[in-house]
């Protein structure tokens, strides 16, 4: 906190608003004390900088911002199952299918199809 304070009086932070449709927030978790939201938090295309994850398409980031042309769809329009990231790729299950996904070249690669 004290740092952030510190950082905060040297002017080196700055908070903009910016409307991100589609991503809420919600109560915090009495177990977790953390809220609980529609997202996921990685760095899919692996510039350094947090992506956010929805669960129909993907904000990425650039210089703090999350611009408009910079909001890709999911790999696939009609993946549906559960998703989650680990590193920098996107993993989906469906109760019969595991694909995971890496994005690359401004375009997603499928790493994994696995059947089970
Ligand atoms: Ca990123």
């Amino acid at each position: 906190m004290l740092i952030l304070c510190a950082l905060l009086a040297a002017g080196s932070l700055q908070f903009a608003d910016e409307n991100l449709p589609g991503v809420r927030i919600g109560s915090v978790t009495p177990f977790t004390g953390q809220p609980t939201t529609n997202y996921l938090v990685a760095d899919l295309d692996e510039d350094g900088l947090s992506d956010i994850i929805l669960p129909d398409r993907v904000y990425l980031q650039r210089q703090g911002r999350f611009p408009e042309d910079l909001r890709i769809s999911w790999p696939e329009a009609d993946l549906d199952g559960e998703a989650d990231v680990f590193g920098s790729a996107l993993y989906v299950r469906t109760a019969s299918l595991l694909r995971v996904f890496k994005r690359t070249e401004e375009r997603w690669e499928e790493l994994i199809e696995r059947h089970f």
